[in-house]
């Protein structure tokens, strides 16, 4: 290492006296003018997890579904899942550093993770369209380069993109061209092998409007659109030509407030879909005839494609097996349908996509969806092989067609995270194959009316949770009175949990019908 090179360059991006962040669930986020040391250091950082692991390391700089003012920083891993927990510490640590102590962390962290400083580095560097993204991309940048690393710097690019270009470029390949084109190649082809195949297919165009909440979405949907096939008419509003990132639309403004986004015209039972700020989340919506709004999120999104992949399953003829992995902002009338009308398994994990990912890979085939938009299916390397070989020597032609659909499935599921473009043409191959409007989609049962509120405290590291965020252990007594309040009405269900990514707690409830909502702000107030 060069520790004079490295003073020189860490004095160009100065820490600010006495701030201290840390690597949360999604990474670093904060007001952007906080963040320029934090590139940086994670420009260092990247380059030792690529000499410890011997491959390419992504960094993505972005603050998703955040304000415009906000910015964010996170690693992607080898295969593409989010950073190593056990080096989400050496971050916050690195991150943290004063100054004069730079160089000493570094060493330090070299020596817990036994990183070999002779090897090579390598960084694939995004980011997305925030104005402060470029700046802030270009520190990742020094990083890296003052520890001798080589980087790419991938420019302007979805989450999911650098996602997919990293596990390209590690696998050799083997999924895919680490270039946006082979993206767009890649998925563009099982897209279209997939809607030959609807009953409907040659009778006119489908229509979708795509809120891309002004962001990163809308660039690269247009640069997609030539390779989609003409049957297929999406039609991008809130494109960030004139209005801000993430203001009264996308993903999460829709899930949160459970409205129509801003700039977007709907017709009564038009489909419409709503990316987040940088395209890893989608949920779909329309509005029916009598004007009323219907939500379609992540929990009927994995429900839509669990039935879709039991079908097949059934139709191939092998045991696979296949799970949906929810949190515990799941809707409990989606679990009720995945458990008891589907007969699928599902489990509960702690909110945040690499609690998903990570249960996910346990199955055959893992379904995964936050309530939020945010998730993907993962094949196992066996199912994957299996269903390949199928689709080529079956003699069946019932079964090897069905493990064709399924083999086309893989190729256009984004499986190393949660991918709007890649999710919004799975769903529409889906819906074009049953057929199915997305009114008869979203009847597939009744969400119970539910609530998330947050709410500001003096510290909300004193909630604990445990069975995967769905009760407190402490302050004592707290979980004592939710319970107290829940037992009063029919398939309710609150819990409270600190967010891992604001300074806040939130709350949840739900019940089965609105009227005996439960009023969950109670619980709180009376324990602060
Ligand atoms: C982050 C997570 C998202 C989770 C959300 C919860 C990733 C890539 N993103 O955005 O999955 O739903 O945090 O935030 O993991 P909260 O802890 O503030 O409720
Ligand atoms: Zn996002």
């Amino acid at each position: 290492m060069d520790f004079e090179a490295l003073k020189k360059y860490s004095a160009l991006h100065p820490k600010p006296a006495r701030l201290t962040l840390q690597y949360g669930t999604a990474g670093f986020r904060s007001k952007a003018e906080q963040l320029d040391h934090v590139m940086f250091r994670m420009g260092l950082l990247a380059a030792l997890r690529s000499r410890a692991t011997g491959s390419t390391i992504g960094v993505m700089v972005t603050a998703s579904h955040n304000p415009e003012e906000d910015n964010g920083v996170k690693l992607v891993d080898p295969l593409g899942e989010m950073l190593h927990p056990s080096w989400e510490e050496y971050a916050t640590q690195l991150a943290n550093a004063e100054e004069q102590d730079l160089q000493k962390t570094l060493t330090e962290i070299c020596q817990k993770a036994a990183v070999n400083q002779q090897k090579d580095a390598s960084v694939f560097i995004g980011r997305d369209t925030r104005p402060s993204s470029k700046k802030l991309s270009q520190a990742v940048i020094d990083g890296v380069s003052v520890l001798g690393g080589q980087y790419h710097d991938y420019g302007l690019v979805t989450t999911p993109q650098l996602h997919y270009v990293v596990c390209c470029q590690n696998t050799r390949g083997q999924y895919g061209k680490p270039t946006l084109e082979g993206y767009y190649q890649k998925l563009s082809k099982a897209f279209m092998e997939l809607i030959k195949k609807s009953p409907g297919s040659g009778e006119g165009q489908r229509h979708l409007k795509i809120d891309c909440a002004n962001g990163i979405g809308a660039l690269k949907l247009s640069e997609m659109q030539p390779y989609l096939p003409k049957e297929v008419l999406v039609h991008i509003y809130n494109d960030g030509t004139k209005e801000k990132l993430n203001h009264l639309c996308g993903a999460d403004f829709v899930k949160v407030h459970q409205k129509p986004p801003k700039g977007l015209d709907m017709k009564p039972n038009e489909r419409c879909c709503s990316f987040d700020g940088d395209a890893d989340r989608i949920v779909y919506y329309y509005t029916d005839t009598a004007g009323h709004f219907h939500l379609i999120d992540g929990d009927k999104i994995a429900t839509l494609i669990s039935i879709f992949l039991k079908e097949l399953l059934a139709k191939v003829g092998q045991t696979l097996k296949m799970a949906v992995i929810q949190t515990a902002y799941a809707n409990g009338s989606s679990t009720r349908y995945l458990e008891e009308t589907l007969q699928v398994p599902v489990h509960c994990v702690k909110t945040g996509v690499k609690h998903l990912h990570h249960k996910a890979q346990e199955f055959d085939i893992g379904v995964y969806f936050e309530a939020n938009g945010h998730g993907t299916v993962l094949f196992s390397k066996a199912a994957e092989n299996t269903i390949r070989q199928l689709a080529k020597d079956e003699k069946d032609d019932a079964k090897r067609e069905a493990a064709k659909v399924l083999e086309n499935l893989i190729d256009l599921i984004n499986q190393t995270v949660g991918d709007a473009i890649s999710d919004m043409l799975v769903i529409e191959a889906i819906l074009s194959l049953k057929g199915l409007t997305v009114h008869q989609w979203d009847a597939f049962y009744t969400d119970f009316p539910n609530r998330l509120l947050k709410v500001q405290v003096a510290d909300r590291q004193v909630i604990d949770t445990t069975d995967a965020e769905r009760r407190a252990v402490t302050p004592p007594g707290l979980q004592e009175k939710i319970d107290a309040l829940v037992k009063k009405y029919k398939f309710s269900r609150a819990f409270v949990r600190p967010s891992g990514t604001e300074d806040v707690v939130r709350i949840y409830a739900e019940a089965d019908t609105q009227a005996l909502h439960i009023h969950s702000e109670f619980i709180l107030n009376s324990h602060s």
